[in-house]
């Protein structure tokens, strides 16, 4: 699919599995999406740009690799984004963090924003957008739409999973966003969930309901 990658990782795609099942824990759940984020953090980093600096070793002097440009961006769709920042900030502990608050209301299934918070200069960094579902999409379409109207114009959206629904309507929407995913599910069910999906992801990770 035009501007989908799959994230096919034998690792991402074991710790998915495991995941999905409903007899994972609350506990299990959270371990397993901190470990599997840092996994997919790799992958959408992976064609960062890179420049180089004079540094000396102990030996001599080089000019060694360093990521280009100012410092990324992780803008997590609250609250269920936030599970996947904290494998990403392990990975890349420097980057700045922005918070967007969109729920979805559960008649009409639009989203509808209530936070937003960025760093300076968002215009001048990578965004990479985290949230682990994209269902029907109208939360990150609704995230973006915000980050764009603040300015950033260079943006990726990361997830977990996607329904094929969901990733027509976010790439119409925003086709300069590409999406990177670890599986794209079978559908949407009538309530908007993901199947066969991992159920909310936010109740899972937290234990709610
Ligand atoms: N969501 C789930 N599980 C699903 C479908 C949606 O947890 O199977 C939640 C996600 O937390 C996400 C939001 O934040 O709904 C995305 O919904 P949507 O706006 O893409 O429909």
């Amino acid at each position: 699919m035009d501007g989908v990658t799959v994230i096919d990782h034998p690792l991402v795609q074991h710790k998915l599995t495991i995941m999905r099942k409903k007899e994972t824990s609350t506990g299990s759940f959270r371990r397993l999406l901190r470990e599997i984020s840092t996994l997919l953090c790799y992958e959408v980093t992976r064609d960062l740009e890179l420049t180089t600096e004079r540094i000396q070793t102990p030996l001599e002097e080089i000019d060694a690799p360093v990521l280009e440009g100012k410092k990324l961006v992780f803008a997590s769709i609250l609250r269920a984004g936030n599970g996947l920042l904290e494998g990403m900030l392990e990975l890349v502990p420097s980057a700045r963090v922005s918070h967007i608050g969109v729920y979805r209301d559960h008649e009409t299934l639009e989203a509808v924003e209530y936070f937003f918070k960025a760093p300076d200069s968002i215009d001048e960094r990578l965004v990479i957008v985290v949230d682990p579902m994209l269902a029907t999409g109208n939360s990150a379409i609704a995230a973006i739409d915000t980050l764009k109207s603040r300015g950033a114009t260079n943006i990726r959206f990361l997830c977990l999973l996607a329904a094929p629904e969901g990733i027509k309507s976010f790439r119409a929407h925003h086709p300069d966003v590409p999406v990177y995913t670890a599986s794209i599910d079978r559908q949407l069910n009538e309530k908007g969930y993901i199947v066969p999906g991992l159920g909310d992801a936010g109740d899972r990770m937290y234990g709610t309901k």
